[in-house]
């Protein structure tokens, strides 16, 4: 494989196929506003990701602004969410005049922590936004249950669980909405795009008019919605590369039982739990550097693969709370010291694609064994 070596590559449709699909956009100059290939992309995903409701927006950052609006949440009022995942999460939720409030994470699968979201609830508390943070998917029983109990929304970034099934129930139609990424980092991407998705159909007419400007007719907005379109040649490119995303997940399986074969006995490497009745995403490939026990930090062994051309990802550190925007809010957590400011320097997402042959993965392997 040439160098360099990036965390992930887009899953590209062959070009012929989109210049076909193009010149179908060409013959009939329909751009946007809902054409027929957005129209088919959405009933295809709805199908594919098993829910009622799927709909396409512009990009995860839009689809998760849309997804939080649709539950009027009130204005000042809090959202917990974790600090360990891209800053769009807490940006998101900075847009819709809400408070993002951080919590710790489970140090198992490092997605949020039920016992210290828990802890963080108030009486101004509305919602939770709980992120399957690499395709590891949160303590979906627990997460629930508060959200019954204290009578707060829940819902879920999946932009890293496209696709993802838990004991076949579909990973989007848990809690009151999820979030897709369609980025071109994603398995499945229309170069940009996102997608809300809910377990009731009744959702699609409001998230209808939130990514729409809140148009009903020529004469009517109904809503305070913005421009959440994907456009046709974005939705002709996810059409094209729906039907691929099963080998592209087929691939990355057998790469993710290659790095396990050769991390798993290495001491100081941990690697993400195997979930029971969990089909994953294959999104990413995080591992955890314990630095005192491997010998080596993760920053140390991050260079050793750059030497090489390779480029691995440090994803998500610095965590959101160490950003300029975020830097006063604190982590709650059920622990003395949040266990996030720990883990944040010692997560690693390894080369991660259909791509990635067994000549790159000798090479990684030789870094693990550098002293
Ligand atoms: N929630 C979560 C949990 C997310 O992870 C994200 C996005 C969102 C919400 C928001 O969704 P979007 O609004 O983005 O749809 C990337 C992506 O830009 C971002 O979508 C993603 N998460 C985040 C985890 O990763 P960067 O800054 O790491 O991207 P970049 O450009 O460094 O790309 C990483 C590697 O991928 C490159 O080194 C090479 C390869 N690459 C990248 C692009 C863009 C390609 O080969 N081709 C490409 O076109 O943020």
């Amino acid at each position: 494989m040439p160098r360099p070596l990036y965390v992930t590559q887009p899953l590209l449709p062959d070009l012929e196929d989109v210049q076909s699909l193009l010149s179908e956009i060409w013959r009939t100059k329909i751009l946007t506003n809902g054409g027929p290939f957005h129209e088919r992309l959405e009933n295809e995903l709805r199908c594919h990701l098993g829910v009622p409701t799927a709909m396409l927006c512009n990009s995860g950052t839009i689809a998760l602004l849309i997804a939080l609006k649709l539950f009027d949440l009130p204005a000042g009022s809090e959202v917990i969410t974790t600090p360990l995942t891209f800053a769009a999460t807490a940006h998101a939720i900075h847009w819709n005049s809400l408070i993002p409030v951080f919590v710790d994470v489970e140090p198992e699968t490092l997605t949020i922590d039920p016992a210290s979201v828990e802890k963080a609830i108030t009486k101004n508390t509305s919602a939770i936004l709980a992120v399957h943070v690499y395709g590891t998917v949160c303590d979906l029983d627990a997460l629930q249950s508060i959200s019954d109990k204290h009578g707060v929304r829940l819902l879920y970034d999946a932009a890293h669980a496209f696709g993802t099934t838990v004991n076949g129930r579909p990973i989007g139609s848990f809690g009151d909405a999820s979030v897709f990424s369609f980025h071109a980092t994603k398995l499945f991407h229309t170069a940009e795009g996102g997608l809300v998705t809910t377990s009731r159909a009744i959702d699609r007419e409001a998230i209808y008019f939130l990514r729409n400007f809140g148009i009903k007719n020529e004469e009517e907005v109904i809503a305070v919605g913005i421009n959440g379109k994907l456009n046709e040649i974005q939705a002709a490119i996810g059409l094209l590369n729906l039907p691929r995303v099963q080998e592209e997940r087929r691939r990355r399986a057998a790469l993710r039982e290659k790095y396990r074969e050769f991390l798993k006995p290495i001491r100081g490497i941990r690697l993400q739990p195997e979930q029971r009745g969990v089909t994953s995403s294959e999104q990413y490939f995080p591992i955890v550097v314990d630095a005192s026990v491997f010998g080596r930090s993760r920053d140390d062994l991050y260079f050793g693969l750059r030497k090489r051309g390779i480029y691995a990802r440090k994803y998500f550190h610095p965590i959101c709370t160490d950003f300029k925007p975020y830097q006063n809010y604190p982590i709650r957590s059920v622990r003395k010291t949040a266990y996030v400011n720990t883990v944040k320097s010692q997560v690693l997402c390894l080369p991660f694609y259909g791509g990635v042959d067994d000549e790159d993965i000798a090479d990684i392997r030789d870094e693990f064994f550098v002293r």
